[in-house]
């Protein structure tokens, strides 16, 4: 609540009340992503190639472990069946076969080769960083995010809408469709939401104030530590319009579970305008961003 007060006095409230209005009406038909879902116990659908990527490695290993188990299953059921006192009461002598030995060495090999030759390439895609269209810098503190657009001299902080409250109100349930949001998204719903345009190379560079937060779009297969005084960085290409959520990773405190991140991808026009707006209302002087850190 105090940064919410520091900021809207830091912005005046003319600025703040032009961008609170703009999403409510963007993000209205924006498609949701990553809030719970009755039944929901897979995958939050892909946003992104990395995603995509990641799923499908996923499976591909699932069936491997899938074979594996089976056939462990299949020799334990062999040792138990044929070989138990009575069925077997005259057990081998023997101590090794070289054999057996070299087989059950090397298969596990080629299993690591072929699993490598699929999860590496992915590994380095995640990692080497294509040319970005667009770089936001985003520092985790206790117990909230903030964005910073230096390209466009734009910076604000994300807080959790009724943070503090303990149960749903009517005026919690107010606050939330101010915002755009619909009740089920307390606790993932803020009052700024990072925004980029959709099809749009962005380079994230992830950092902390205080202690370890964890920066995560599980949609957009993205998880980087934010740590203070190291700058880690990462990217993402989110290929859908969409308002998606994602949650701090890094156990960071008492209020860990309450610094929640949302991200909206909209067509480009939408973001030029919303970036627009965010300019006059979040728009930083030389001093702002140094104010904002220390709220
Ligand atoms: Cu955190």
């Amino acid at each position: 609540m105090r940064n919410r007060f520091a900021r809207m006095a830091a912005w005046g409230t003319t600025g703040l009340g032009l961008l609170a209005a703009a999403p409510v009406l963007a993000q209205q038909a924006l498609e949701r992503v990553g809030k719970p879902q009755p039944g929901g116990t897979h995958w939050q659908p892909a946003a992104t190639e990395l995603a995509d990527d990641i799923h499908w490695l996923d499976g591909m290993l699932l069936v491997i472990i899938a074979a594996i188990c089976l056939l462990v299953l299949a020799l334990l059921a062999i040792v138990i069946l044929r070989f138990n006192r009575r069925a077997n009461p005259e057990p081998a002598r023997f101590t090794h076969n070289s054999v057996l030995e070299v087989a059950w060495t090397v298969a596990p090999i080629l299993i690591l080769i072929v699993i490598g030759a699929f999860s590496l390439p992915i590994l380095f895609k995640q990692l080497r960083i294509p040319d970005a269209d667009l770089t936001i810098k985003v520092t985790g503190h206790q117990w909230y995010w903030s964005y910073e657009y230096p390209d466009h001299d734009v910076a604000f902080d994300a807080l959790m809408l009724g943070s503090g409250k303990a149960r749903m109100d009517d005026a919690l349930r107010a606050e939330l469709a101010e915002y755009g949001y619909t009740e089920d998204e307390w606790r993932l719903a803020t009052d700024n939401a990072m925004v980029v345009p959709v099809g749009a190379v962005v380079r994230l560079q992830v950092t902390a104030a205080d202690v370890i937060h964890s920066w995560t779009i599980p949609a957009f297969g993205v998880k980087m530590d934010a740590i203070p005084g190291r700058l880690n960085e990462t990217w993402f290409k989110a290929d859908r319009v969409g308002m998606y959520f994602g949650q701090c990773s890094e156990l960071c405190g008492k209020d860990h579970a309450y610094m929640p991140i949302v991200v909206k991808v909209l067509p480009k026009a939408d973001y030029d305008a919303w970036l627009a707006e965010a300019k006059v209302a979040l728009g930083t002087s030389p001093a702002a961003p140094i104010r904002l850190a220390r709220n």
